[in-house]
């Protein structure tokens, strides 16, 4: 039986083989304790079938496949024991409790260091406000070294070891992540890990010339084998530079760099960037990191005649990735972010895989309900493509710091008679304030002249009218743009899974028009929702209204379980304008209904009978108990009601 045709024998043959020599390895470091091994080895045990199986799909042909695979068990195994004592007992009670991000306990924030607080040193002083509003999990962006006049918001990392020096210190990170630790807030950075600066020491020796630091990128003498690819890729960024490869005129080559010409993209195709980024991924883990947003996941993986995104072998990797932490660091989790077709954004979201995921769709389709007050695709999209597979969650935000995409499906469009490329089109007048009645102000960003296509900037609150309507002193639209403000984060709070809301939003932070005089930043909008917070004043007047019914809604859902886990049932009310579901557990029910139009709406008790049947409902929002009559609904109303129970108290 050769190793070729068995791949089980293969995967046991190496196994037996492997364990004495990792055992020799790890007695000789100063961490070890014979418990600490007996924890790795079980671990190993348990998941090796799985990663051989899964490096050897995709680096199986490889002559040096089997140093590869031991040099990665060699490096897990180091980060393992040099895991702080407290990460591992961590991984073990992550272990026991591995939906904790399903907890209706938890509340998601994400933001820029630098913006937020000024500093890590500010951050620690920021953990009082966090705590305030509800937050139980925090995603700084990259806050790496990262090149100094561009680095896309950080995610050009320089290296994945140094903290940019503006910001801080690798220690301070460390620091900060025990003391979030100690909040009960998890921490969540990025693992930007489709492409490194071009000033990361693996791009500098790659353009010395050093040829194992050259095969991880994908550098080519001329633009033949570009020419063959581009053939079938989607621009990414047409804005700045046409393509997917740039040339380097002092080495006369090209290199491929799906997003910015200074982000060069790794080659996976190389074992040795596998165990490279496997390595910097263990190195976060053991700073304290709780959840990796891997960024771009769609373009891992090249493959000559298609569109080099969402390819079978991405997921390979993405899964190879996963089993690597359950092995050596297993409270470690990954986010998937992918702004693509609903089904690929699916696609990664496996316990196996990406346990948790953005969800950009009901994103976009929250905005799309609010130019359209029709919720014909928002509620199709609850029905058809929201359930995931079990133990995983989505991730729902209102926004987050890069452009809003309409990443519906056209074919889901069409069923409602709605042509998708001329939707987006109109979504883009709207939101750019351009279409007659918006109540938006935002901006377009890529748009790109051959294909029609554009995604739009703004912070929520401008973009839900609050701008506008502040300008003209026009008191009625300033309080919609409130409730819209509120509407859209209320539902993302009683959705399942994680919220995320966008630091600044729940103080409605308007649009930064500053960007424009930073020669930086000047060619990418999306710097206009990215406002600093650092010189903000206790909010007054609109912004403390916001905020302190923003803290409410999150109070609400701190405080009811129900809104834990991810069953959701979409309930069939017959008014356009009207999304109405159901959250359950095992012993409750809540039922929320949001009118997404600025007129009141009716509801007839008859529409609610086949769920409620005479049921007792608590207002989460007045704590009065309500029977399930004829419901009317104020303009933009998000009425939140829980079965009541022996524990209410009225
Ligand atoms: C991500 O976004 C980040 O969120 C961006 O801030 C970065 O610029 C980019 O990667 C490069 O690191 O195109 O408009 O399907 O859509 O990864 C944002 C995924 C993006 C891409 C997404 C990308």
């Amino acid at each position: 039986m050769s190793f070729q045709q068995d791949p089980a024998y293969a995967s046991e043959i190496t196994y037996q083989r492997l364990i004495p020599l990792i055992q020799q390895e790890v007695t000789l470091f100063e961490s070890f304790t014979e418990e600490k091994w007996q924890i790795f080895k079980h671990r190993l045990e348990t998941h090796f079938d799985r990663l051989f199986g899964l490096l050897m799909e995709v680096y199986g042909e490889q002559f040096d496949f089997y140093y590869h695979l031991e040099q990665l068990i060699l490096m897990m195994a180091n980060y393992f024991f040099e895991r702080p004592k407290k990460l591992v007992k961590r991984d073990l009670k992550r272990e026991t409790d591995p939906y904790w991000y399903q907890d209706h306990n938890q509340v998601g924030a994400v933001c820029y260091v630098d913006l937020f607080a000024g500093n890590l040193k500010g951050l620690f002083e920021k953990i009082p406000y966090l705590k305030e509003l509800g937050i139980t999990y925090l995603h700084l962006m990259p806050l790496f070294k990262c090149p100094e006049a561009e680095s896309d918001g950080g995610y050009a990392v320089s290296s994945f070891r140094e903290v940019n020096p503006s910001l801080g210190s690798m220690k301070q990170l460390r620091k900060l992540a025990k003391a979030l630790h100690k909040e009960g807030i998890s921490l969540a950075l990025d693992l930007v890990f489709n492409h490194t600066s071009d000033e990361h020491e693996w791009a500098q020796l790659a353009r010395e010339g050093n040829q194992r630091y050259e095969n991880f990128y994908f550098i080519y003498d001329d633009r033949e084998i570009p020419d063959q690819y581009e053939r079938t890729l989607r621009e990414i960024f047409p804005d700045e530079h046409p393509g997917a490869f740039t040339f380097l005129e002092e080495q006369e080559k090209w290199v491929w760099t799906t997003f910015h010409s200074y982000q060069w993209d790794l080659n996976y195709a190389n074992p040795d960037v596998f165990n490279a980024m496997a390595e910097e991924m263990l190195f976060l883990a053991n700073v304290g990191t709780d959840v990796i947003r891997l960024d771009a996941v769609p373009f891992i993986w090249k493959q000559m005649g298609t569109s080099c995104e969402n390819l079978p072998k991405a997921h390979t990797l993405i899964q190879a990735f996963n089993t690597v932490c359950r092995i050596a660091t297993p409270a470690l989790i990954f986010k998937s972010e992918a702004i693509v077709h609903p089904d690929d954004v699916k696609s990664y979201v496996d316990s196996q895989e990406c346990q948790i995921s953005y969800n950009p769709l009901f994103m976009a389709l929250l905005w799309n309900t609010l130019a359209t007050r029709e919720v014909n695709l928002i509620k199709d999209a609850l029905i058809h493509r929201h359930p995931l597979p079990e133990g995983c969650a989505w991730v729902n935000y209102v926004r987050c710091h890069d452009d809003i995409g309409w990443t519906f499906a056209d074919e889901d469009a069409n069923r409602y008679g709605i042509n998708g490329f001329d939707h987006r089109r109109f979504l883009n007048e709207f939101y750019r304030g351009r279409f007659p009645g918006s109540f938006a102000l935002g901006l377009t960003f890529q748009e790109n002249p051959k294909t029609g296509d554009a995604r739009i900037c703004g912070t929520c609150a401008s973009l839900a009218g609050l701008e506008k309507a502040l300008d003209e002193q026009n008191q009625t639209e300033i309080d919609f743009s409130i409730q819209r403000i509120l509407l859209l984060h209320g539902l993302i709070l009683t959705l399942g899974g994680m919220p995320l809301i966008y630091l600044g939003d729940e103080l409605g932070l308007l649009n930064d028009y500053s960007y424009k005089e930073d020669p930086g930043k000047v060619h990418d909008s999306r710097w206009v929702h990215r406002p600093s917070m650092v010189a903000l004043q206790a909010p007054n007047g609109e912004f403390a209204d916001i905020f302190n019914k923003m803290k409410r809604l999150i109070h609400i859902r701190k405080n009811e379980p129900v809104f834990s886990g991810t069953d959701l049932q979409v309930m069939n009310i017959n008014n356009p304008h009207v999304l109405s579901f159901i959250r359950s557990t095992n012993d409750q029910q809540a039922l929320v209904i949001a009118n997404f139009s600025e007129h009141p709406q009716f509801i007839i008790g008859d529409e609610f009978q086949s769920i409620t049947k005479g049921t007792l409902y608590k207002n989460l929002q007045n704590n009065k108990e309500i029977m399930l009559e004829d419901v009317q609904l104020k303009p933009y109303q998000l009425l939140l009601l829980r079965s009541v129970d022996e524990t209410d108290d009225f």
